[in-house]
């Protein structure tokens, strides 16, 4: 079986030069398949492993717009829809200067299996652009939504392919996609996820990724017999996952001490402070420097002053920790800080963000894991409520869509667990997640023949 995957693993090499995320994430994903695929043989007849690492459909297009100078910039758009065997691609869109090819196909790549895991009719894709949203104005960020969406609307639709936010692209950017997809198409329909809600938005959906990522790190620790009471909790980023996971271990009697944004990290001993941090982050756009300013008992820490690619929140003795940023921000040498300084878990809010190494030493060490496909999923799953509501022209309240999602990241971590057991390795949630997601999308690829 080893030598298959690794026969896989070379051609995506060969094929996919300098796509280092996605390589990085389909290894870990085969090589945690390997009970399943020595049980059953179907997977290797139908070859589906060959199959399932490939984008059924790759788009990548040019953007111009025009700047408040009157220039016309250019940026690259991206669309990968990754597998559509059990619903309509379903994904984010994520602007930032790093988006490349390799990172929207890994983004892709771990949306399949997550949205499988959620229990839900959806399919795996991810999209984006380099299109660097710092110190853009409102009427530029606008124009570069509009130019996008004139090619991206061609590609999408309500049961098609459904984009929503991830890095960069939040209430704001779905409000400017979204009236260009109607301008142009006419059509008033639920082609997006994460609107706001006087026009077809799911309450709790801005709250979901964040609430849903606290859900999950709940149901692991009370499977051994703890709770979120009193403990004390490092959260790296300051964005939609970020802040709601803050708040929401709040509202669990956790003590949030952390944050950090691309330009530096606050220790704020007493807890962080959840007004001045939405209303500098999320309203104003501003970086953390300025929270420093205003609570002036923390400690700020700029990135410059730090050793490259380390990541001051996981110096700080914490219970629990929640990478919420982005990918590979946790790397070895803070896992064996974490674990030196009595760390019990590490829930990934963010997508792929614990190295392979890390991961390898937290399990060694008997750290807790939530891996993000699963910890993360509740931000996909209540898009998927958003759709279902947009369908039947339903509004549910903030505690209904709440008390779903609530549910649906326990029926997450059970099926999670519960696989992992199934497959002799009980407790091990990357192997359970990964496992139970794959064999619900292959099974259904071969169900449909060689489509
Ligand atoms: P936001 O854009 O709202 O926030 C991202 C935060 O991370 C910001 O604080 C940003 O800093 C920081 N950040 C981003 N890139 C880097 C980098 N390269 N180095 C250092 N800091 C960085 O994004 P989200 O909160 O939505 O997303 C965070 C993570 O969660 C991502 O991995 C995303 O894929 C994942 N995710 C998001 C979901 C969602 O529903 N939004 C759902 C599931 C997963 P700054 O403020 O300076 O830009
Ligand atoms: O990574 C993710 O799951 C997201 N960015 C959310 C995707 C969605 O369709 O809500």
């Amino acid at each position: 079986m080893e030598t298959h995957i690794k026969k896989v693993l070379n051609n995506i090499e060969e094929c996919s030069p300098g796509q280092e995320e996605f390589y990085q994430a389909v290894h870990e994903v085969l090589y945690s398949l390997v009970p399943l695929l020595e049980e059953d043989e179907k997977y290797d007849i139908h070859n589906i492993l060959e199959r399932i690492t490939v984008p059924e459909r790759t788009i990548i297009f040019r953007v111009n717009w025009i700047d408040d100078n009157g220039k016309i910039q250019t940026n690259l758009g991206y669309r990968v829809q990754f597998n559509s065997a059990i619903g309509p691609y379903k994904g984010g869109l994520r602007f930032h200067p790093s988006v490349n090819l390799g990172i929207i196909k890994f983004l892709g790549f771990e949306q399949i299996f997550k949205n499988a895991l959620t229990g839900l009719q959806i399919g795996g894709a991810k999209g984006g652009s380099n299109f660097d949203p710092k110190g853009k104005s409102d009427n530029e960020i606008m124009r570069f939504c509009q130019a996008l969406m004139s090619e991206l609307y061609k590609h999408i639709g309500e049961r098609n392919d459904v984009p929503a936010g991830d890095i960069g692209v939040g209430a704001r950017e779905i409000g400017y996609l979204f009236g260009q997809y109607k301008k142009l198409t006419g059509e008033f329909e639920g082609v997006l996820t994460g609107k706001a809600i006087n026009w077809g938005g799911s309450h709790a959906r801005k709250e979901a990724t964040g609430y849903g990522s606290v859900y999950f790190a709940d149901n692991i620790l009370n499977k051994y017999d703890k709770s979120l009471e009193g403990k004390i909790c490092t959260v790296s980023g300051s964005g939609n996952v970020a802040i709601y996971t803050i708040e929401k271990l709040y509202d669990m009697g956790a003590l949030p001490v952390t944050c950090s944004d691309s330009k530096g990290t606050i220790y704020h001993e007493k807890g962080i402070d959840l007004n001045s941090l939405k209303a500098i982050k999320e309203i104003n756009h501003q970086s953390l420097e300025v929270y420093a300013q205003v609570n002036p008992d923390c400690i700020y820490t700029p990135l410059s002053h730090y050793p490259e690619g380390r990541h001051m929140a996981w110096d700080i003795p914490c219970d629990i920790a929640f990478p919420s940023a982005t990918e590979n921000e946790l790397n070895l040498e803070d896992a064996k800080r974490l674990v030196a300084n009595g760390c019990m878990l590490v829930n990934e809010g963010a997508n792929m963000p614990t190295t392979p190494e890390a991961m390898a030493y937290l399990k060694e060490n008997n750290v807790f894991f939530g891996p993000g496909k699963a910890a993360n999923a509740g931000g996909v799953t209540t898009s998927q409520l958003e759709m279902s509501q947009n369908a039947s022209m339903a509004k549910w309240t903030f505690e209904e869509v709440d008390d779903k999602l609530r549910q649906i990241m326990r029926n997450i971590f059970n099926t999670a667990y519960e696989t992992s057991k199934e497959f002799g390795c009980e407790g091990d949630l990357i192997a359970g997640a990964n496992i139970a997601g794959f064999r619900k999308v292959a099974d259904s690829m071969i169900d449909q023949g060689s489509v």
